[in-house]
C-alpha cells in the first residue's frame, strides 16, 4: 500500500476536519498544511459521528485518529490541496502556497459564498505544468465543539465540479466521491454555487440580524424579505449567463430552513463570536455582479450593510 500523504487540506475547521475524517475513513492519506508549522507534526482529531435516525437511543462513539500536519514548504507530494478556508482567506492562505505546490497539484475550493475562483483562476490557469482548479460546494452540517473537536449535525448534499486549468485526476475524482456522502460530480458547478448562494444570502444574514435559530425563518413575517433577496438573486445570475429556476430556489430555501430548524448558521455564530463574516463574499457578491450589470439590488444591500454593521459593532466592542 502506497503511504505517501498526497491530500493536503487548508483549513482545519469544521468542515476541513469533516472532510479529513470522511477521506481517512475511506483509506486515503490525508494532512492539514500548517500555514505557520515550521517543521512537520501529527494532531489528534475527534469525530462524533451523526445520530442514525433508527438508532436515536444510542449514544454515538467519539472517534479519535492522528493525521499530519505539513510545513508549507515541504508539500513535494501534494496532488490534490482542498481549500477549506473561509471565503475572504482564500488568495491570501493559498497564493504564497502555490510556488511549493508541484506543477500537477489541483486545487479545489470548498467555501460558503463566492468570488475567489475568479481572482485564482488566472493564477492556476497560466501554470505550467498543468495545474487544474475545481470548485465545491457542501451542505452537510458540522459543529466545531472546541480547536481539534468536531461533531456531525447534518447530512446533506455535496457537489463538485471543474472549473479551470486541467480536470481532476480521475483517481482523485473518484476517491472523492467514494469517501464524501451524498456527495456528486456535476458537468456545471456554477449554477450549484449560485443555488447554495441562494440559501446562504437569505438564511445567514437574516439568522445573524434578528439573531434567531434557522427555523425561526420560516415565519410568514421573513417571506417578503426572502422573496426579494431571491428576486434580486435570480435576475443578477441571469445577466451572469446562469439561469435559475426560480421557484425551485425558493422552495430549495424553505427546506434548509426547516431541515435545519435548530441550528443557528454560520453567519450567526460568526457574529455570536464577534468574528468576521462571509458577507461580502454572499450578499456582497450578489450586490457587486449587480453593479457590473447595472442592475439594482436593493434587499440584498439591505442585509449586506446591516450585518457589515453588526461585525463593526463588535469590532468597536458595543453589543
Ligand atoms: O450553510 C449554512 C450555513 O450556516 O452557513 C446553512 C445551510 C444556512 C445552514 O445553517
Amino acid at each position: 500500500m502506497n503511504d505517501v500523504v498526497d491530500i493536503a487540506i487548508l483549513g482545519a475547521g469544521a468542515v476541513g476536519q469533516l472532510i479529513c475524517h470522511q477521506l481517512v475513513t475511506a483509506g486515503m492519506n490525508v494532512g492539514f498544511i500548517g500555514r505557520n508549522a515550521l517543521r512537520p507534526s501529527q494532531q489528534t482529531l475527534s469525530f462524533t459521528p451523526l445520530v442514525s435516525a433508527n438508532n436515536c437511543q444510542q449514544q454515538p462513539q467519539e472517534i479519535h485518529y492522528s493525521v499530519p500536519i505539513f510545513a508549507a514548504d515541504a508539500l513535494d507530494n501534494i496532488r490534490l490541496v482542498i481549500v477549506c478556508v473561509k471565503a475572504y482567506q482564500v488568495l491570501d492562505a493559498l497564493a504564497p502556497l502555490l510556488k511549493h505546490l508541484p506543477s500537477q497539484c489541483h486545487i479545489l475550493l470548498l467555501h460558503n459564498g463566492m468570488g475567489p475562483h475568479l481572482a485564482l483562476a488566472p493564477l492556476i490557469d497560466g501554470q505550467a505544468g498543468g495545474r487544474g482548479l475545481s470548485l465545491g460546494t457542501t451542505s452537510q452540517g458540522v459543529l466545531r465543539q472546541t480547536r481539534w473537536q468536531i461533531k456531525q449535525t447534518g447530512q446533506g448534499l455535496t457537489q463538485f465540479g471543474h472549473f479551470a486549468g486541467l480536470p481532476l485526476d480521475e483517481h482523485y475524482r473518484r476517491a472523492l466521491l467514494h469517501a464524501i456522502p451524498g456527495s456528486e460530480w456535476v458537468d456545471a458547478i456554477i449554477p450549484c454555487l449560485w443555488q447554495k448562494l441562494a440559501v446562504n444570502a437569505t438564511i445567514n444574514p437574516l439568522t445573524a440580524i434578528h439573531n434567531c435559530n434557522n427555523g425561526t425563518l420560516a415565519q410568514p413575517k421573513f417571506y417578503d424579505t426572502i422573496s426579494n433577496i431571491l428576486d434580486e438573486l435570480v435576475n443578477v445570475a441571469t445577466h451572469d449567463g446562469i439561469s435559475l429556476d426560480r421557484h425551485y430556489v425558493q422552495e430549495r430555501v424553505y427546506r434548509v430552513i426547516e431541515l435545519t430548524a435548530a441550528n443557528y448558521s454560520s453567519m450567526h455564530q460568526d457574529i455570536a463570536h464577534q468574528r468576521r463574516t462571509e458577507i461580502d463574499q454572499i450578499n456582497g457578491y450578489i450586490c457587486e455582479r449587480a453593479k457590473a450589470h447595472n442592475l439594482s439590488a436593493p434587499a440584498n444591500t439591505k442585509v449586506w450593510g446591516l450585518v457589515k454593521q453588526l461585525e463593526a459593532e463588535h469590532h468597536r466592542g458595543i453589543s
